[in-house]
């Protein structure tokens, strides 16, 4: 059987991700259409030996469209109601519907048993939150976690491919020893803007009234509800860095039982789509250059937290354009078409 699928936000770095991804995993497209806004609409884009043309969004896009894969954004909001009354299932990477309880958000990892629930949406959470429940999952299955603390080296790959152009723009800059201008990051409708090239801004997103981001409160709120259970105690600090692509985290996790760190390799290790690669002696754990591109999740650094009773830490390192969003998007409709949903 074979679906016909449209694209929302398809010229943006999810966008693309998603169509190196269907070629990649063969999935079973019968028609596709490519949409954006305005601004991109027209533009040609050649995949699988065809020439697409990139269409403007509209709600009347989504006839005959079977499954809906939006990149994230706005757009998501404007279109997923026309989307769903057109008959489509929008599989939503923006986090308009993630926190919504009709809306099942979904790893397909950890709780693919949600999906079944949706009502036309599926939400795709946030890449920071994906990439630190990958990890969670298998020892949470083991030991019940009591208490997360997570800060993330985020890559700029994560504020689109504007975002990247301005780290590769200033890096040129600095090196030419020409004047740096500073126009997108932390955010580009944010009233200020900082350098990123050599530098960290630990601000993602916007702040909220609790004086965290709306990123650090997204991988608190979407980690409750992806592990269905409130009773973790969470907190975050989520910071940009002069990375292109994947981001890092250290993730220090307090249990309620014993994990040992053998335990705790072995149950990364046998979860799929996680890769322990965890050898200090030969200097050897994850690093962005290395996972970007790869679809599986790397941890590292796994050791005892010895100030607590029963405490691990580990290193998390995801590429969020793939596993972090357009992969686990992809994975969410394969699920579907295999279990006929
Ligand atoms: C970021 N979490 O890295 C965002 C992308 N969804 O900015």
């Amino acid at each position: 059987k074979k679906y016909n699928v449209a694209i929302l936000g398809a010229t943006g770095a999810v966008g693309q991700e998603f169509l190196n991804l269907i070629e990649e995993r063969n999935f079973p497209f019968a028609e596709l259409k490519l949409l954006a806004s305005k601004r991109s609409a027209g533009k040609k884009i050649d995949f699988m030996g065809k020439e697409y043309i990139v269409e403007e969004a509209t709600d009347d896009s989504f006839e005959n469209v079977q499954i809906a894969l939006f990149a994230g954004g706005a757009a998501s909001k404007t279109f997923a109601p026309a989307a769903v009354k057109a008959g489509a299932v929008v599989i939503d990477n923006s986090s308009a519907f993630r926190m919504d309880p009709e809306v099942p958000l979904i790893v397909p990892e950890v709780n693919p048993e949600c999906i079944q629930d949706h009502k036309g949406i599926i939400a795709n959470p946030n890449c920071s939150t994906i990439i630190m429940v990958m990890a969670l999952k298998p020892l949470y299955d083991k030991a019940k976690i009591k208490r997360i603390v997570v800060s993330t080296y985020q890559a700029v790959s994560g504020g689109g491919k504007e975002a990247m152009a301005e780290l590769q723009q200033q890096a040129e800059d600095i090196v030419a020893n020409r004047p740096v201008k500073a126009e997108i990051l932390p955010g580009a409708s944010l009233p200020k803007h900082y350098q990123i090239a050599f530098n960290l801004i630990p601000q993602i997103d916007v702040f909220k009234d609790n004086l965290y981001t709306k990123e650090e409160m997204k991988m608190i709120n979407e980690t409750h509800k992806i592990l269905q259970d409130d009773t973790i105690g969470i907190t975050a600090t989520t910071v940009r860095v002069p990375v292109f692509r994947s981001h890092a985290e250290s993730v220090n996790i307090e249990f309620t039982d014993e994990v040992s760190v053998e335990e705790a390799k072995k149950l990364l290790a046998d979860f799929p789509g996680v890769t322990v690669q965890d050898n200090p002696d030969e200097m050897d754990y994850p690093m962005p250059l290395m996972t970007s591109g790869k679809n599986d999740v790397y941890v590292g650094r796994i050791r005892k937290d010895n100030s607590i009773e029963h405490g691990l830490n580990l290193w998390v390192v995801g590429d969020q354009i793939r596993k972090g969003a357009a992969l686990n998007a992809l994975q969410i409709a394969e699920y579907m078409v295999k279990n006929d949903q």
